[in-house]
C-alpha cells in the first residue's frame, strides 16, 4: 500500500514513520510513504504557497497552483483510491474509515494549514475530508500521521500478532478490558483472581463484562451503538 502526503512542513512527518511498526512495514515492502513538499511546486519567485483571501479577513489561504500541479503530477503516475484533505472541519476519523482504507492501494493525503486551502482544491480533487477530533492543531501533518498509523497497522503482515487488530478497542464498538502481566501482586495491588484461575470460559466472560462496563461509563456514545440504540 502506498501513501503520498502533500505538506508544507515535511520535517514534521519525518519522525513518526521512521520508528517501530511503520518503519518495519516499510522495510518489509508492505507500506510505502512518500512525502512531497508543496513548496517545491511553487512557481512564485519567493516560493510562496499561500496568499491573502479574497473578500478580506485575517489569515492566509493555501494557493491553488502548487497544490494542483503536484496533485496532477501524482494522478498522472497512478490511480488514487482516495484523496484525503486533513482539516478540522472534516468528518471525524473512526475505526471504520481506517478498516476500509487498509484494503486500498494508493491514498493521497493533503495537509491543511493557515485558514485552509483554496476551496477549488476541495471541490475538484478531494474525495474525503477528515478531522481527528474536536480541537484545533497548527496543521494537518500530525493528523495525517494519525491516519497513516491507524491504517498502516491494519495491513496484513504489519502487526506481529495478526489477531490482535481484531480485538482492539472500537473494532466491535467496545473499549478494551483491562490487562495485567507479572507479578501477580505489587505493593499489595493484586491481579483479579479470575485471570489467574485458568478457567478460560470465565476469563472471556469477565473480559466481555469489563469491556461493556468501561464503554458504558466512559463512552456512552459508543455504548448506544453497541446496544443497538443508535
Ligand atoms: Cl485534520 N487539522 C487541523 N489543523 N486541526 C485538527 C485536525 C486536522 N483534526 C483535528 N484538529
Amino acid at each position: 500500500m502506498r501513501f503520498d502526503i502533500l505538506t508544507i512542513l515535511p520535517e514534521l512527518l519525518e519522525g513518526p514513520f521512521n520508528v517501530s511498526m511503520m518503519k518495519r512495514a516499510q522495510e518489509r515492502g508492505l507500506l510505502e510513504i512518500h512525502i512531497h513538499n508543496i513548496r517545491d511546486y511553487s512557481t512564485d519567485k519567493h516560493k510562496n504557497v499561500d496568499d491573502y483571501q479574497y473578500g478580506g479577513g485575517a489569515g492566509m489561504v493555501m494557493s491553488i497552483e502548487p497544490i494542483a500541479t503536484l496533485i496532477e503530477k501524482l494522478k498522472s503516475e497512478r490511480n488514487y483510491d482516495e484523496i484525503i484533505y486533513m482539516t478540522p472541519d472534516g468528518e471525524l476519523l473512526e475505526q471504520r474509515h481506517s478498516n476500509s482504507w487498509s484494503l486500498k492501494e494508493n491514498i493521497m493525503i493533503l495537509c491543511g494549514h493557515y485558514k485552509g486551502v483554496d476551496e477549488r482544491i476541495r471541490e475538484h480533487y478531494i474525495t474525503k475530508e477528515i478531522s481527528i477530533g474536536s480541537y484545533v492543531l497548527t496543521g494537518g501533518e500530525l493528523a495525517a500521521a494519525v491516519v497513516v498509523d491507524s491504517i498502516g497497522r491494519l495491513i496484513p503482515g504489519v502487526m506481529n500478532d495478526e489477531t490482535s487488530a481484531l480485538t482492539d478497542s472500537f473494532q466491535d464498538d467496545l473499549l478494551s478490558p483491562p490487562v495485567y502481566t507479572r507479578p501477580p501482586e505489587f505493593n499489595g495491588w493484586k491481579v483479579p483472581d479470575v485471570l489467574l484461575s485458568g478457567d478460560f470460559g470465565k476469563i472471556e466472560q469477565w473480559r466481555e463484562q469489563q469491556a461493556i462496563d468501561r464503554t458504558k461509563s466512559r463512552r456512552p456514545d459508543l455504548y448506544k451503538k453497541f446496544t443497538g440504540e443508535e
